[in-house]
């Protein structure tokens, strides 16, 4: 088989920067970050394809297992196409709340005041269902293994979740359950898993957000240093 070498190249470093721009740097950017907030209200206010589309090439910069970038980025936009999917969406969604959670899981959500209806898939501009490539396949259409699929489609996610609230857009990262779903109306192959579904626009004037879910854990509890 045709192997790529390893072909070191300059490193394309950083600007170097002195320890309190550093920590002022640092300090921004956990400002720009902790004003994120989850959002299920949206404005259907136009947001330009191409701001999606340069979020999306920021998520496609991660880090993956062995730089094979196991994931694929649906953008919808079309009224049709949301539609197909809040009724899915919806249809799982009523039968997780009708009892298929259980108890103890609806308890731990109530803090954010979900329920059943969902007109965010079809109100918000754009929807971006991100696929994990549980395999890839090469040129002679045979099958490439992965590596560390979900973590590599999770910190590409990350990523675009950032990138999108570095300009001033609201995401809601949404899970139905199953989501199967996606890849028929996407119509995306079945070696693509769906991974997450992300609600991306401007919220809507009236937007509210649940308290609980702004609680944050202190540094203390999440780190230690050694
Ligand atoms: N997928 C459902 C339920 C839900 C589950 C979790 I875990 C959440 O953090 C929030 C909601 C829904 O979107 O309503």
């Amino acid at each position: 088989m045709n192997m790529p070498e390893y072909d070191p190249v300059p490193l394309v470093a950083p600007e170097r920067l002195s320890a309190p721009v550093m920590l002022t740097r640092a300090k921004a950017h956990l400002d720009l970050m902790r004003q994120r907030r989850t959002v299920r209200d949206f404005s259907s206010e136009f947001v330009d394809p191409a701001v999606i589309e340069a979020c999306v090439s920021t998520a496609g910069s991660a880090p993956s297992g062995a730089n094979h970038q196991p994931w694929h980025f649906v953008c919808v936009s079309d009224p049709a196409t949301k539609r197909a999917i809040r009724e899915a969406a919806e249809r799982e969604e009523e039968a997780f709340y009708g009892g298929k959670a259980g108890d103890a899981w609806l308890q731990d959500i109530d803090p954010l005041g979900t329920n059943a209806s969902k007109p965010f898939l079809e109100e918000a501009p754009w929807l971006i269902a991100v696929f994990a490539e549980r395999y890839g396949v090469n040129d002679a259409g045979q099958k490439r293994k992965h590596y560390y699929v979900p973590e590599s489609v999770g910190i590409a996610t990350g990523f675009l979740i950032s990138a999108l609230h570095n300009v001033g857009l609201a995401t809601l990262t949404h899970t139905p359950n199953p989501m199967k779903f996606l890849n028929e109306i996407l119509e995306r192959p079945s070696r693509e898993r769906p991974y997450v579904l992300l609600v991306v626009g401007h919220p809507s004037s009236s937007a509210t957000v649940p308290r609980a879910a702004g609680v944050k854990k202190p540094l203390e509890t999440i780190s230690s240093f050694i």
